[in-house]
C-alpha cells in the first residue's frame, strides 16, 4: 500500500467541491491504487463548516477504499499541514456593482495569506493549483508569497477551457472528441483567451485543413470557447461546477503523467511574449509527477500574435492592480 497523499482543498463545501471530492477519493486524481487523506478548508462561518460536515458525512458514506482521512478546519495552518496537493478553490465572487480592482483586492488578501501558509507547512513536494478566480492572478499571488516552492509549483486552471474547446472542434468537425488532439489555451482565464486552433490536429491532420471556415475559428469559435462560462451561468442559473471539477481532476491527472501535453498556467518567463511575471495558458509537457516544461516555439500568425497580445495586456493590468499587496 502506497503511503496517502494528503491532499488539502480550499472552498470544500462549494459547489465544485461538491462534484471534486468524491471523485479524487474514487481515485479518479491520483490513480486506482493511492490512497488520499482529504484535508478540507472552508470560511468560517457556522453556516459553511456545517455544510462542510455533511459533505464529509456524505464522503464517509461512501467507504471509498483509498480514503484514509479527512480534516475539516477553517485554519489553514491545520489545513495545508504537509500538505501534497492544494488544490485552492474557495474565493471571494463577484458581487452586483463590484468593481474588478476590488474583487483582485480582496482575493488578493485572500491568496496571499493562504500562499504564505502553503510555503511554511506544506510538504517539501507540495504543488498548488488555482481554481478560485480571477485565477492566473490568484496564482501569481500565491506564488510571490512562497520562499520555500519555487514559482513553478504553483499552477492555474485552464484545463475547462481546453476541454470546452476541444469539444467544439469536434462537433464543428462532426468527429469524435478523441480525435480533436493538441488544442491549447493561452493566456488569461477569462474571455480573452485565446484557444490556439492552429495548433491542433483532427484525425492528425492540421484543423485548419478539415474546418477550413477561417471566420468561424476567428470569430464563433474563440467566443463560444471565451464566452462559454457566462453561457452555463445563463442556461443554468448557477456557474460551470461538474465540468470544472473534472477539469482539475483532468489538470492533475495529467500533471502526474510523464509524457501527458496539456495546457497549464504557469509563470511565464517570458514565453510567447507573455510579461515574465504573469501567470497565463500555454502547452506543457509533463516530465516526472508533478514537475512540467513548457512546450515553447509553436508559430503564431498575425491573427494569433494579436489575441495573445490582448490577453497578455489583460494579465499586465490585473498585476498592476495588486502590485502594491505583492510588493
Ligand atoms: P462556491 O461559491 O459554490 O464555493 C466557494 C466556496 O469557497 C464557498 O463555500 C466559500 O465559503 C469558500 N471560501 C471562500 N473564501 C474562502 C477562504 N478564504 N478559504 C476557504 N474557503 C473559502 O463557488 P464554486 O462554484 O465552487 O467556484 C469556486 C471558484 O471557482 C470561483 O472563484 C469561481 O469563479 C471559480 N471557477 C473557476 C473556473 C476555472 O476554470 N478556473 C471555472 C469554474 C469556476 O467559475
Amino acid at each position: 500500500m502506497k503511503t496517502p497523499l494528503r491532499v488539502a482543498v480550499t472552498g470544500a463545501a462549494g459547489q465544485i467541491g461538491y462534484s471534486l471530492l468524491f471523485r479524487i477519493a474514487s481515485g479518479a486524481m491520483f490513480g486506482p491504487d493511492q490512497p488520499v487523506i482529504l484535508q478540507l478548508i472552508e470560511a468560517p462561518v457556522e453556516k459553511v463548516m456545517l455544510a462542510l460536515a455533511g459533505v464529509a458525512m456524505e464522503l464517509e458514506d461512501c467507504a471509498f477504499p483509498l480514503l484514509k482521512g479527512i480534516v475539516q478546519t477553517s485554519d489553514p495552518a491545520i489545513g495545508f499541514k504537509d500538505a501534497n496537493w492544494c488544490l485552492l478553490i474557495g474565493a471571494k465572487p463577484r458581487g452586483p456593482g463590484m468593481e474588478r480592482a476590488d474583487l483582485l483586492k480582496d482575493n488578493g488578501k485572500i491568496f496571499i495569506g493562504q500562499g504564505r501558509v502553503i510555503d511554511a507547512v506544506a510538504a517539501a513536494d507540495a504543488r498548488v493549483c488555482v481554481v478560485g478566480n480571477p485565477a492566473n492572478t490568484n496564482c501569481m499571488i500565491a506564488a510571490s508569497q512562497a520562499k520555500r516552492l519555487p514559482p513553478e509549483r504553483f499552477t492555474a486552471m485552464v484545463r475547462l477551457d481546453q476541454n470546452r474547446a476541444q469539444t467544439q472542434l469536434a462537433q464543428k468537425a462532426g468527429v469524435d472528441l478523441t480525435a480533436v488532439k493538441d488544442i491549447f489555451i493561452y493566456g488569461n482565464h477569462s474571455p480573452s483567451m485565446f484557444p490556439a486552433y492552429a495548433q491542433a490536429t483532427i484525425n492528425g491532420k492540421p484543423a485548419t485543413s478539415v474546418i477550413t471556415d477561417t471566420a468561424w475559428l476567428q470569430g464563433p469559435f474563440c467566443e463560444i470557447v471565451g464566452k462559454r462560462g457566462a453561457a452555463v451561468i445563463a442556461a443554468r442559473g448557477l456557474s460551470s461546477a461538474a465540468s470544472a471539477a473534472n477539469a482539475l481532476v483532468d489538470h492533475v491527472r495529467s500533471l502526474v503523467t510523464p509524457g501527458a501535453i496539456h495546457s497549464l498556467a504557469v509563470k511565464s518567463n517570458g514565453h510567447y511574449g507573455f510579461d515574465a511575471n504573469v501567470w497565463a495558458g500555454m502547452p506543457v509537457r509533463t516530465t516526472t509527477p508533478g514537475s512540467y516544461e513548457v512546450i515553447t516555439g509553436h508559430a503564431m500568425d498575425d491573427f494569433a500574435k494579436s489575441k495573445l497580445a490582448a490577453t497578455n495586456k489583460e494579465l499586465v493590468e490585473e498585476r498592476a492592480f495588486v502590485a502594491e499587496m505583492i510588493a
